[in-house]
């Protein structure tokens, strides 16, 4: 897939990586700790966590507010165990279905991640929430449509932890967390959604609004005790003007008119979005992702959390046990993008840490664990 010529080594860089650990393993005995995630690696598994490398699924309502595409480039440029895209709140009616896999797509295509399937998910026929206009070309062909059957073979493929983000509506994962029981024990979901201090207080927030009956479903498997790590970011966090990007924003400057890769799709998305809906876009997303990533940008605290019969969330003593943002570092979360979309050479995120573990600083979670 041709891409610019300044980004020719945005997988380049992961790849090499790749290389460099399994040349490293070799050199050392089978069983130590860097010939373990080596001969993994070399036996074209996943790369092990330490390696930061659990597979990465993002589950994304792309194609309405542009910080879905946003997130989605960050995580292609930086994550190499980017395994798979689904799409919620597809189009339909007088927009055909699977408008928003479409896209996506062609976003990862010019990001030179043709490795990256797309799936196209939930839609109820119709949305209010995506920009109308011509930013994939037609030979762009649709998405397969088994969401179920996807996240179920990469499970099997995977055999380990498998990362979800969800950054829409909670339908795929409500329906793969009945369809697929072994799900429940492997994902580690970050979910971006849900409120403490509604804006609107007579309703719920926007992605547990969409489907209220599969964010019920999905904290009933938290009641249950059947999905352990779940963590969510809340627009309590995410809602935010230090994070909106706008027309004068150093990101928007990032992505040049007229330019025929990501960059200028991205551009071209923003536009559209700024003219239909709203003058700026607020990155929830990213912030979801970079939590995912166990990067040190929001906060997290153990809290039990409740949904009522609209979908809003509230502090129970009864309710489901989550990991909740309490706060954000909006500042490096900023400049942390800005660097994932303007370097020409891609690096991976630091390594894990727990969620509630010291996440002041990036030292604690570089490197093996
Ligand atoms: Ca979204």
């Amino acid at each position: 897939m041709p891409y610019p010529e300044d980004d020719d080594r945005s997988v380049d860089g992961p790849r090499d990586a790749r290389k460099d650990l399994v040349a490293r393993g070799e050199r050392t005995p089978p069983d130590s700790a860097p010939g373990i995630p080596a001969g993994r690696t070399r036996a074209g598994g996943p790369w092990s966590e330490s390696e930061q490398a659990a597979p990465l699924v993002l589950d994304t309502d792309i194609g309405g507010d542009p910080d879905d595409a946003i997130a989605v480039a960050a995580a292609a440029r930086t994550v190499p165990g980017l395994a798979l895209v689904l799409t919620n709140d597809e189009t339909g009616g007088d927009t055909a279905y699977g408008q928003r896999a479409r896209l996506a797509r062609h976003l990862l295509d010019l990001l030179g991640r043709d490795d990256v399937p797309v799936v196209a998910g939930h839609g109820v026929g119709g949305t209010r929430y995506f920009c109308e206009g011509p930013l994939v070309p037609s030979e762009v062909p649709e998405q397969p449509r088994d969401v179920v059957s996807a996240v179920r073979g990469l499970l099997e493929r995977s055999g380990g932890t498998v990362r979800w983000v969800g950054m829409g509506s909670l339908s795929n994962l409500a329906r793969v967390l009945k369809e697929v029981p072994e799900a429940r024990e492997r994902l580690r979901v970050t979910q971006m959604g849900g409120a403490l201090n509604y804006r609107d207080p007579s309703r719920a927030e926007h992605n547990f609004r969409m489907d209220t009956d599969a964010a019920h479903a999905v904290f009933e498997e938290l009641a249950r005790g059947r999905l352990t790590d779940f963590q969510l970011v809340t627009s309590d966090v995410t809602f935010r003007p230090e994070i909106e990007v706008t027309r004068d924003s150093a990101l928007y400057g990032l992505f040049a008119d007229g330019d025929g890769g990501w960059r200028g799709l991205l551009r071209h998305h923003l536009d559209l979005w700024f003219e239909a809906f709203h003058p700026g876009s607020i990155q929830h997303d990213a912030l979801a992702l970079t939590t995912a990533l166990r990067m040190p940008h929001v906060s997290l605290s153990l809290r039990r959390v409740a949904l009522d019969d609209l979908g809003r969330m509230s502090r129970s003593e009864r309710g489901a046990e989550v990991w909740l943002s309490s706060s954000a570092r909006y500042a490096p979360f900023l400049r942390w993008l800005e660097g994932a979309l303007s370097r020409t050479e891609a690096e991976t995120p630091p390594g894990p840490a727990r969620p509630g573990e010291n996440r002041s600083g990036w030292g604690s979670g570089v490197g093996p664990r």
